[in-house]
């Protein structure tokens, strides 16, 4: 069957409502007739300023969170990317390949390193997506479930590819990002241009996922809607109502249409209520799982090396292809 893989990163102490929509769900349900590979991407978690011990527990907190969210261990795999040594051994390999100016490009990176002084951004955060890159090439992903900011990453991670197959023969499948558009990129519930972000979005503009029911439920209530009191789907004019309506319809199965015409004429607050409702409902078993899964550590690093043994497996066969294409002697 074909293969999935996507990757997240342990870089709060939650995921949010955009992590979940745009990326985490499709997670789950593409367990569903593809052979799954997910992981926590701590190696690209330390391209930016970070504490060990935050580190080390968030990437248990987005592990358990996975696994709360409907990963099931016996489908994916769902492992740590630094238990793999192969992510940034064909890491090294793709960034021989790639042009300084090709890395230039890319505005995550610009956005990321701006908050540091000029210069002053790692070489890592640099490299990221040629990293990200090689999650991807290891396991000859078919399809990379991705929110929209991640689309010219993976358009570098298909150049990247085919470079690779033109110069040293056939060995990597060309990805295809598995993007759901109206999901792909759910804003700021106090800023509705901006992407909701762990680093970048002030508390009341991110929903997390672990949060409790009253925080989650002010939080929507505070959300900044638009001028007018209809409840309509304008992503000029009201960009507020229209994240809004985005993920109240996601959560609930109800298209927009529908939505638009249960709240005619009825303003802005029963709307909200709903919506809140709607994320509580959905995140409170999430969180509950998870912190069940938190107070087993022991048990919850086994599923992790039961993952991290399943993907060195498939990852080592890709490795030991590149190297002997790239010309590298072999091992005796
Ligand atoms: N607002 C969003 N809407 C839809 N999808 C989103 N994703 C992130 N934000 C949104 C998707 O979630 C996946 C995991 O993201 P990540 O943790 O690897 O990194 P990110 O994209 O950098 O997420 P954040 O929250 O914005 O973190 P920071 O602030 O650290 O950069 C990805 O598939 C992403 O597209």
């Amino acid at each position: 069957s074909p293969r999935v893989l996507s990757g997240i990163q342990p870089t709060a102490d939650s995921f949010h409502l955009g992590n979940y929509l745009g990326a985490v769900r499709q997670y789950v349900s593409m367990q569903e007739g593809f052979d799954a590979f997910y992981c926590v991407v701590d190696l690209h978690a330390i391209t930016v300023d970070y504490q060990p011990e935050d580190l080390r527990r968030r990437s248990r907190i987005a592990a358990a969170q996975l696994f709360a969210a409907g990963l099931d261990p016996e489908r994916s795999t769902v492992f740590v990317q630094s238990h793999v040594r192969e992510h940034t051994e064909l890491a090294w390999v793709l960034i021989c390949l790639t042009g300084m100016g090709e890395a230039a490009r890319m505005t995550q990176f610009k956005d990321k390193s701006a908050r540091y002084g000029e210069g002053s951004a790692s070489v890592g955060l640099f490299t990221y997506p040629i990293l990200q890159a090689a999650d991807i090439l290891l396991y000859q992903a078919d399809q990379v479930p991705v929110g929209a900011d991640q689309k010219q990453h993976l358009e570098l991670t298909r150049d990247l590819a085919q470079r690779f197959n033109h110069r040293f023969g056939e060995t990597f499948t060309l990805p295809k990002p598995y993007i759901v558009k109206d999901v792909e990129k759910i804003t700021d519930l106090q800023d509705p241009t901006a992407k909701m972000s762990k680093s970048s979005s002030s508390p009341g503009g991110i929903l997390d996922l672990l949060e409790q029911p009253g925080p989650l439920r002010k939080k929507v209530m505070r959300a900044v809607t638009d001028t007018g009191s209809e409840v309509l789907a304008d992503d000029e004019n009201k960009p507020g109502v229209t994240n809004l309506l985005r993920i109240q319809s996601a959560l609930t199965g109800t298209p927009i249409p529908e939505l638009e015409a249960r709240y005619a004429g009825q303003g802005y607050g029963t709307f909200k209520k709903d919506v809140a409702e709607a994320v509580i409902e959905t995140f409170t078993p999430i969180r509950e799982r998870t912190e069940k899964l938190l107070a087993d550590e022991a048990e919850l690093d086994r599923m992790l090396s039961v993952g991290a043994a399943r993907a060195r497996a498939v990852a080592a066969e890709t490795m030991a292809k590149v190297r002997d294409r790239v010309g590298f002697l072999p091992t005796i």
